[in-house]
């Protein structure tokens, strides 16, 4: 059964307590029921977009949804929990993505995986590695050298509430 990594991002509406409302729903999609779920990440917007600043984090679970289910789940806890999509790259109560499936490599006009941002963004990265530091990309790059010092500090780790 594939090993799926989701990124949960929030910066509306008590952003620590969507992303934990959140994993509480990603929990139910798992096939054991069992969600590992990185520490929580206090990071500055990434775009032109003025906004608060984002809480994120990264979930992994065994699932047996194929991957168009999975998206379709995940947008629909994204729609119980309140998103409006607006702008693109604007703020939201919360955003869920689909980093990897797996080893599978998609590329459909919904789904794309590995997701697009996943090899240039601190606040995906970091919590991947620390979920997992031997991680791979589908094409056998580690996640942990994907990242450098300037990304870890660019992220305030946030003590668990
Ligand atoms: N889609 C394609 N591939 C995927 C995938 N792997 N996972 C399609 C999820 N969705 C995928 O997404 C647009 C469409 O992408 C979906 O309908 C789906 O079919 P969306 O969630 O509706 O729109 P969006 O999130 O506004 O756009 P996008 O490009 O996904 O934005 P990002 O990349 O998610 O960025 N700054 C910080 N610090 N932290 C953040 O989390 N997030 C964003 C949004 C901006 N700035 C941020 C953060
Ligand atoms: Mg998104």
């Amino acid at each position: 059964m594939p090993k799926v990594y989701v990124a949960l991002g929030a910066n509306l509406e008590n952003p620590q307590q969507q992303l934990t409302q959140a994993c509480r729903a990603l929990g139910q999609l798992a096939d054991n029921g069992q969600l590992q779920v990185s520490s929580f990440y206090r990071s500055t917007p990434m775009g032109d977009v003025p906004q608060p600043d984002y809480v994120n984090a990264v979930a992994c679970l065994d699932t047996q949804l194929a991957p168009l289910a999975l998206l379709d789940a995940l947008q629909q806890i994204e729609q119980q929990q309140g998103r409006v999509r607006e702008i693109r790259w604007g703020p939201r109560t919360l955003d869920l993505d689909l980093l990897l499936y797996g080893d599978a490599v998609i590329d459909l006009p919904r789904l794309r995986v590995p997701h697009y941002g996943l090899t240039e963004r601190a606040f995906v990265l970091v919590p991947l590695a620390e979920l997992n530091p031997k991680l791979q990309l589908p094409c056998g790059t580690l996640i942990k050298d994907l990242i450098d010092d300037a990304m870890r500090l660019s992220l305030q780790r946030l003590t668990p509430a």
